[in-house]
């Protein structure tokens, strides 16, 4: 088996050697587009994806101030589940979990999306009756979930330490069998050849510097490379949203905070699972490479620093060696930080905003990841149609008038 891969490696060094073909074009920016989207995150990218595959519309540009994947689509612990607690978010995020399980094929790539199953762990009585109640709620929408007790937990698990005496007991846990994790940066190449295949440009290294609009609809953006004409543009640009909205003076209710990951040396495989802890404020996996992937909580204060504070990850691995103390000598390699887009509802914003032509799908925070394919299918649909989704309108803008708040603080996963 050994031989073989080497082999096999040898074999397409040669045959590919330097000439490897590249997965997508490097085009520079054409003068006009039909729509422009501005961020090559997996949601840039899944957005022109289906404008191209769904709706025929390929004169598209994706605009990225960086490199494709680079922000937190390259960043995350690629965690992906659909358990929400309310009707209209379950519905989104779950949509999204199905185009998963067909995004392999659907792109012809591997995106590596393992259904290895997500628990949600409880630790207070008052936890485990919510952790109860959203398992409920999910049951009705059709959602795949069961409430997990300690006893069960501990055979299932028996590396967590459910001891009584613990700091954070673990009482219990939500467990989402088809939950898992994905490989991101293959979520965002393969979004990016099959774009590329259908027509769009995917322009790196060109940041967006401001919006032009006439006569209250856009009208283009000046960019690094040059000003481009469009009349549909798609901001898409996650903890840079409202820096770029506020360009057209669009105002959005969004609070940028560092969240950050760390991984460790590899192992032999250990844990076949994914383990959250909103409480405790950490969550761990373990990568193909062996590699624990390890989550913290955001950093409270607002920031762009994609670099983290120490104290939080600090607080992190101490709640994960509390729950897992097989892990307490394990070295931990690297850390770093995204910069994520919270609203007061731990909800996205996805639709046109208040200049017409002008969409944005931001806010997706620290939970966007599971989202990518799912958000890119209604913001297409949007920005193609002129008209939301079913699955994104309960998302518009301007519940933050009316005060139609979806509250998945609870869901999210994470702690705000
Ligand atoms: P991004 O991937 O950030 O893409 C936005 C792009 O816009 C960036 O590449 C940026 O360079 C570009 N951009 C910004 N400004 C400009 C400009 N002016 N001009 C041109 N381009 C611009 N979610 C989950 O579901 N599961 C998880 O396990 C998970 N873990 C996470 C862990 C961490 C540490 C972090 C940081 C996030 C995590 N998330 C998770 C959240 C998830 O990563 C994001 O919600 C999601 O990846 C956002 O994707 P995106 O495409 O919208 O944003
Ligand atoms: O939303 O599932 C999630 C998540 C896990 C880690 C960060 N976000």
């Amino acid at each position: 088996m050994k031989r073989y891969s080497v082999f096999a490696l040898a074999r397409n060094a040669l045959r590919f050697g330097p000439g490897w073909p590249a997965l997508w074009r490097s085009p520079d920016p054409k003068a006009s587009y039909d729509a422009v989207i501005v961020g090559g995150g997996g949601h840039g990218l899944a957005t022109a994806c289906y404008l191209a595959s769904e709706h025929g519309i390929t004169n598209v540009a994706v605009l990225e101030k960086g490199w494709i994947g680079g922000g937190n689509t390259g960043r995350n612990t690629t965690i992906v589940r659909s358990n929400y607690l309310w009707d209209d978010a379950a519905a989104l995020y779950e949509k999204s979990l199905q185009l998963f399980e067909g995004l392999s094929q659907a792109l012809n790539f591997n995106v590596m999306f393992s259904q290895r199953g997500v628990f949600n762990l409880g630790h207070s009585v008052h936890e485990m009756r919510d952790i109860a109640r959203r398992v409920n709620a999910n049951r009705l929408n059709g959602i795949d979930g069961r409430l997990v007790g300690a006893d069960e937990l501990a055979r299932l698990l028996p590396i967590l330490n459910v001891s009584a005496r613990g700091r954070y007991p673990v009482l219990g846990a939500s467990f989402q069998p088809r939950g898992g994790v994905a490989r991101h940066d293959a979520v965002a190449w393969g979004l990016a050849r099959a774009a590329d295949a259908r027509g769009v440009d995917i322009i790196q290294n060109c940041e967006v510097t401001g919006i032009r609009r006439e006569r209250g609809r856009v009208a283009g953006v000046e960019t690094t490379r040059g000003y481009i004409r469009a009349r549909k543009v798609g901001l898409v640009a996650a903890g840079h949203s409202s820096v770029l909205a506020s360009m057209a003076d669009v105002r959005l209710p969004i609070e940028s905070h560092p969240l950050q990951a760390l991984v460790s040396e590899p192992m032999k495989p250990v844990l076949d699972t994914v383990v959250m802890s909103n409480a405790v404020h950490a969550y761990i996996s373990q990568s193909d490479k062996g590699e624990l992937v390890v989550g913290a909580g955001i950093d409270s204060w607002n920031g762009y620093g994609q670099r983290g504070s120490f104290g939080t990850v600090e607080g992190a691995l101490a709640a994960i060696v509390e729950m897992f103390p097989i892990f307490s000598r394990v070295r931990m390699l690297r850390h770093w930080a995204g910069i994520v887009d919270t609203t007061p509802d731990a909800c996205p914003i996805i639709g046109e905003t208040p200049v017409r032509g002008l969409f944005v799908n931001c806010g997706w925070g620290t939970g966007g990841f599971k989202a990518t394919p799912g958000s890119g299918w209604v913001l297409a649909h949007t920005m193609a149609t002129g008209e939301p989704h079913p699955l994104n309108a309960p998302f518009a803008l301007n519940r933050f008038v009316t005060g139609r708040l979806v509250d998945e603080h609870g869901a999210a996963g994470v702690a705000h």
